[in-house]
């Protein structure tokens, strides 16, 4: 009954254990244990710097006995920063239990000693799943009461209690998001077939009758969702056959915890690259007991570059890209570009004519004279839209909207 990690599990170079899948389907919630090879250029914990952004920093930190985190916080909206040194991937779950359950309760339950009917009616809110030595963000709305913070039985000892009061300061914004998906029985709505790379934000709202997850695994080559759930039937000591899907073919990229009906919450995904994946739930179905995977929540989908992705306002992701305006010919091209928060713009003049990048009077957008071939960079730090001219050439202008 494992409710707070996700289900399914990847060894290195054993791929995926489906006797831990299956040992894990009395279970509600999975961790997954990852090819250390193959993340790295995936999942870089470098790249994960979202920045609050207006949100207050939840920070769970992994170790050997348990997670560390506050004991008591005001209730709002969280940006949780899950940090895992461990050598095998965590959930964070937020649990909470009906007044008579403590957390030796969970814990028992989560092992299979309890009757698991008062998980499934508990509010849950799925938390970022973290890979091995690595970090991982999403957002939580925290309700004022007790919390069971759990990392499911991956991580040794129960789970800690989280006193969240009443709030202290008007609620934050929803964060503004590239991927909205429903989850439900037994799929996950509305995800696209094609979907932008890059870092992004996806939101997850459970509108079903059961608790849902989602893991997201890569798939080496195109597969269809069939080929999926072959792949997770296939027993654990399987040979790999040539044309099937075997383990190896299969990486962990991240992951939302268990989320109750009606509930909604966030994932970051701090650089989301092309290639095949799969969204699946591994949540034992509370009639029957399968994992919902196994009944055809799954999805596969390609990230490609061809998608287009609009940048997510309000939220620095990374340290922010740079783009480039050319200034060729008397004009500035593109003339209006769009950017994210954080980014930087870089200006090349390609005319032998000097020229300047000029904001509005009051903006610090003031290159100065940009000799021939020369450049100038400017980051922007906030929203709105900049326009821009040359103060040589008024005919020149252009703009920077920041979203
Ligand atoms: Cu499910």
């Amino acid at each position: 009954m494992d409710f707070v990690s996700n289900t399914f599990q990847l060894r290195t170079g054993h791929g995926i254990s489906r006797r831990q899948l299956l040992q894990r389907a009395m279970v509600l919630t999975g961790a997954a244990m990852l090819p250390a090879g193959h993340r790295a250029d995936i999942w870089n914990p470098t790249t994960v710097q979202a920045a609050s952004a207006g949100y207050a920093d939840l920070h769970i930190q992994v170790a050997d006995d348990g997670f560390t985190l506050p004991q008591s916080i005001p209730a709002g909206r969280y940006m949780v920063t899950l940090d895992n040194p461990r050598a095998e991937g965590i959930t964070v779950t937020f649990i909470q239990p009906p007044p008579d359950k403590t957390a030796a309760d969970l814990q028992q339950t989560l092992r299979g000693e309890q009757d698991p009917a008062w998980l499934y009616d508990a509010v849950s809110l799925g938390g970022p799943y973290a890979l091995a030595e690595s970090s991982a963000q999403g957002i939580v709305d925290l309700a004022p009461g007790a919390w069971l913070v759990s990392g499911g039985q991956s991580l040794p000892g129960p789970a800690q209690w989280l006193t969240v009061t009443e709030p202290e300061t008007p609620a934050a914004a929803a964060p503004q998001t590239n991927v909205t998906l429903t989850m439900q029985e037994y799929g996950f709505a509305d995800l696209a077939s094609d979907i932008a790379p890059g870092p992004q934000i996806w939101k997850f709202t459970n509108r079903g009758q059961q608790p849902h997850l989602m893991d997201l695994v890569r798939i080496a080559h195109p597969v269809t969702v069939s080929d999926v759930i072959d792949f997770l039937a296939l027993p654990d000591d399987a040979a790999p056959s040539p044309g099937r899907l075997s383990g190896v073919d299969v990486e962990g990229v991240a992951g939302i915890g268990t989320t109750s009906p009606g509930q909604t919450v966030w994932l970051v995904l701090p650089d989301l690259s092309p290639g095949t994946y799969a969204a699946m739930c591994f949540v034992p179905d509370r009639e029957l007991g399968t994992p919902h995977a196994m009944m055809g929540m799954v999805q596969v989908f390609t990230v490609t570059d061809a998608a287009a992705t609009a940048p997510v306002a309000g939220i620095v992701i990374d340290a922010g890209q740079t783009l480039s305006v050319d200034i060729h010919d008397f004009a500035f091209t593109p003339a209006v570009i769009e950017v994210a928060v954080g980014d930087t713009v870089t200006w090349t003049n390609r005319d032998a004519a000097p020229h300047t990048v000029t904001g509005e009077t009051g903006s610090d957008l003031a290159s100065g004279t940009v000799a021939a071939s020369a450049t100038f960079s400017h980051t922007f730090t906030s929203g709105g839209s900049f326009a821009y001219k040359c103060d040589f050439h008024p005919s020149m202008t252009g703009s920077v909207v920041v979203q």
